[in-house]
């Protein structure tokens, strides 16, 4: 099972994507998402100048060991560029596996536990009716959970609220890396004030349930803005709305912030999608901090690394929520749906639906059928990626915006 080539192959059809096909001797192809919004052309360097040349002749069965070759072979450890381009070599391993065993790689990971993975969307709207339209689209397209972001009064743009989001479906959702151009080589800026989101945000959760009542499943994402105790306001104000879950309530990293929410709030949390190792999440999990596991297995190091943190979730009864924007492409969506489909402590996928252009050229065999999601039985991750169709979309920069404060400080997007 030699691997014989692995190309890196960057194409953008409605938006930048970044994904390694590896071949072995017998002709069996692999293929893995490296994609890292905004900073892709690292990703394909670190593929091309460092790792493709250590992978040629390599035993693809050696998922595991090739794993280790490469985080500690690297010297240099973590991050999400060495992280993403891990999870590309790792996760097109796993689809080679399954592909010789000719079983879809749910099977290899112990079965599926469940018919289907609840998925949620991304319902938004600029102001409350707009966002109610919004939700109904998304339930009429077949969502079981919707996740609800919103304007700000006085605001033009805000985190999650795509430009005309009346409708839901693929004209309006949100896609937040902005091309650059010309006369804008640089990030779009966004201002941003805590105050004004915190006086507002509880009333479109009260206006919301008014309209749907109190089972539909709620998510909300704080995008890392707050600090911990606006977070623990936040939460404890959202309370009366039984949220399924308040994701990244404040920046990351700072993973003792979320004793002061935790100590205040009752509102389920939600952590990872920046993060890029088990590591991140040490003491989130030891310590009951959050609820859900936020990372993607594109940015946590592949499927051998996300079935791990997986488990050491389970250990600490913290379940998945897999990352799942339309910048996971669908080969990184599909690797999310097979241990969604085995692993036991399974909770959420988010699922924004890829454009028809996205679609053309990684096809698919993924299902999403009555608000479930299922990888299908095709052999392998079940995704083919039509080489000939990406090369009709070359690269286009695009950077995901800054935020600033009012007084223009930077502040976290
Ligand atoms: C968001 C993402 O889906 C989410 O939860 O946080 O859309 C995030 O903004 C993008 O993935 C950034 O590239
Ligand atoms: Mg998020």
């Amino acid at each position: 099972m030699k691997i014989v080539s692995a190309e890196v192959i960057v194409t953008s059809p409605g938006r930048n994507f970044v994904t390694l096909r590896i071949t072995t001797e017998d002709g069996v192809v692999g293929l893995g998402d490296a994609t890292l919004n905004g900073r892709e052309l690292a990703v394909q360097s670190y593929l091309d100048s460092h790792v493709v040349p250590l992978l040629l002749g390599r035993d693809a069965s050696r998922i595991e060991d090739t794993w280790q070759y490469l985080y500690r072979g690297a010297y240099w450890r973590r991050g999400p560029v060495t992280m993403a381009a891990i999870a590309a070599v790792d996760t097109a391993l796993w689809d080679i596996k399954a592909r010789y065993a000719g079983m879809p790689l749910y099977q290899l990971l112990g079965g599926a536990s469940r018919a289907g993975a609840l998925a949620y969307g991304h319902a938004s709207g600029r102001d409350v009716p707009e966002l109610l339209d919004s939700i109904r689209a998304h339930r009429e397209l077949g969502y079981r959970a919707i996740r609800i972001q919103t304007g700000i009064p006085g605001f033009d743009s805000v985190y999650g609220v795509a430009a005309s989001s009346a409708g839901g479906g693929e004209r309006y959702d949100y896609e937040p890396a902005r091309r650059t151009t010309g006369d804008r080589p640089r990030p779009t800026v966004e201002t941003w004030d805590t105050r004004a989101y915190l006086r507002h945000l509880p009333s479109v959760f009260e206006a919301v349930r008014a309209e749907f009542g109190p089972e539909l499943p709620l998510l909300h994402d704080g995008h890392h803005r707050m600090t911990p105790i606006e977070a623990a306001r936040l939460g404890k104000a959202l309370e009366p709305y039984d949220l399924f879950w308040l994701e990244d309530a404040t920046p990351a990293e700072d993973q003792a912030a979320l004793r002061w929410i935790r100590q205040h709030t009752t509102t389920p949390l939600a952590i990872g999608e920046v993060f890029n190792s088990v590591y991140d999440y040490t003491m989130l999990l030891s310590e009951r901090l959050i609820d859900y596991v936020r990372s993607a297995v594109t940015h946590t190091g592949g499927v051998t690394a996300m079935k791990k943190l997986l488990d050491l979730a389970a250990v600490y009864g913290v379940r998945s929520g897999m990352h799942g924007p339309t910048d996971i492409s669908p080969v990184g969506m599909a690797a999310a749906l097979h241990l969604d489909l085995a692993v036991h402590n399974f909770g959420i996928q988010e699922y924004m639906r890829h454009s028809e252009r996205t679609l053309e050229v990684f096809r698919t065999s993924y299902r999403f059928e009555q608000g479930l999601l299922h990888p299908s039985d095709a052999p392998g991750l079940g995704v083919d990626l039509d080489v000939e169709a990406a090369r009709h979309f070359p690269y286009e920069q695009a950077y995901l915006p800054v935020n600033t404060l009012l007084d223009g400080t930077v502040h976290d997007w």
